[in-house]
C-alpha cells in the first residue's frame, strides 16, 4: 500500500501550485500527492513539465481527484453537456499522462455537489451514467488511466451512496478500467458494517481515501474502526493507493463545497497542520501496514 493526502488539506481553492505540495508530501513521509483536475485542461505544457520534473525529483507518485461541475455532467439529459464533458475529459486525461498519473477518482459519473432542489430522477440518470462512463472509460483507456466512481454520502450525491450500489454501476459499466473506490467518511454514513464493505469489492476496489466523521485527519475522530479498514484492504489484498482527503479550513470554494462552516483546525499554523498529517500518517501507517 501507497500513502497519500490530498492537497485541499492547506487549500482553499480548487487547484494550486502543486509543485510546493509535492515537495511537503516528500518532507512529511508520503508517497503520494492527490491533486484536483480543476483547471487542468488549461494548464500550459511548460508547467505540466516542470511539475513532472519536480514529482520526479522528489520521488512523489500523483493521483488525481475530482467533482464535475454541472456542465461537465456525464449522464446529462443534454447530449451537448456530455460531448462537451468528453472534451474536457480528453484535455485532462492528456495532461494526467503526462505527470504518470493512471488514476482518477471522484463522483465523476455525475456532477457535484448535487443540487438537491432539483427533482432526483435515478433510475434515468443512473442509465444515462452507465452509458456515459462507458464513453469516458473508452477515451481514458487510451491514456492507460482508471476512471475510479466513489462512492458519496446521500447528502452530496445520489446515484451511489454504498459499495454495493458501486459494484452494481461498475459491472454494469463493465469495461477494465471502471473501477470502485470507497471513502471511509463517506462509508461511516452511509454502511451497515464498514469492514463487510470493503470485502465486497475484492477485485475491484481501484482507490481508497481515508477521513474520519468530522472529515478531519485519521487519528482525530471518534468512530471509525481503523484496525478493521486496515484488516480488511489487506483480507482483498488491496494494493493501490490509500489517501487522506482531510477538510479542516473554512472559506473559499474548497470550504463551501465541503461545507466547513467552523474552523476544525483549531487555529493551526500551517506547521502545525503539517505536524499533525506528518502524526497522521504514522498512526494510519503503524495499523495498514501490520498483518
Ligand atoms: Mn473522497
Amino acid at each position: 500500500m501507497k500513502f497519500g493526502i490530498y492537497y485541499a488539506f492547506w487549500e482553499k481553492q480548487w487547484g494550486a501550485d502543486y509543485t510546493r505540495y509535492i515537495q511537503k508530501a516528500a518532507l512529511l513521509g508520503f508517497d503520494i500527492l492527490e491533486i484536483s483536475c480543476a483547471s487542468l485542461d488549461v494548464m500550459e505544457k511548460k508547467e505540466v513539465e516542470q511539475l513532472k520534473a519536480v514529482k520526479n525529483s522528489f520521488g512523489i507518485k500523483l493521483t488525481a481527484g475530482y467533482g464535475p461541475k454541472p456542465s461537465q455532467n456525464i449522464a446529462a439529459e443534454d447530449f451537448s453537456v456530455v460531448s462537451d464533458t468528453l472534451i474536457f475529459w480528453n484535455k485532462v486525461f492528456k495532461v494526467l499522462y503526462a505527470l504518470d498519473i493512471s488514476t482518477v477518482g471522484g463522483g465523476l459519473y455525475y456532477y457535484w455537489p448535487v443540487d438537491f432542489n432539483k427533482p432526483v430522477d435515478k433510475l434515468n440518470d443512473w442509465e444515462r451514467a452507465v452509458k456515459g462512463v462507458r464513453q469516458l472509460a473508452d477515451l481514458a483507456a487510451d491514456y492507460g488511466i482508471n476512471v475510479c466512481m466513489e462512492a458519496l454520502n446521500r447528502h452530496e450525491g445520489f446515484l451511489i451512496n454504498t459499495a454495493s450500489e458501486c459494484m452494481e454501476f461498475v459491472k454494469q459499466v463493465d469495461k477494465k478500467n471502471v473501477k470502485v473506490m470507497l471513502d471511509t467518511y463517506h462509508m461511516n454514513m452511509e454502511e451497515d458494517d464498514m469492514e463487510e464493505a470493503i470485502l465486497s469489492t475484492k477485485g475491484l476496489l481501484g482507490h481508497f481515501h481515508v477521513g474520519e466523521n468530522n472529515r478531519r485527519l485519521p487519528g482525530q475522530g471518534h468512530i471509525i474502526d481503523w484496525k478493521k479498514i486496515g484488516k480488511a484492504l489487506h483480507n482483498i489484498n488491496y494494493s493501490e493507493a490509500v489517501v487522506m482527503e482531510p477538510f479542516v479550513l473554512c472559506g473559499g470554494k474548497v470550504g463551501s463545497d465541503i461545507k466547513v462552516w467552523r474552523d476544525l483546525s483549531n487555529k493551526a499554523t500551517e506547521e502545525m497542520m503539517d505536524l499533525q498529517a506528518k502524526d497522521s500518517l504514522e498512526f494510519l501507517k503503524d495499523i495498514f501496514d501490520k498483518d
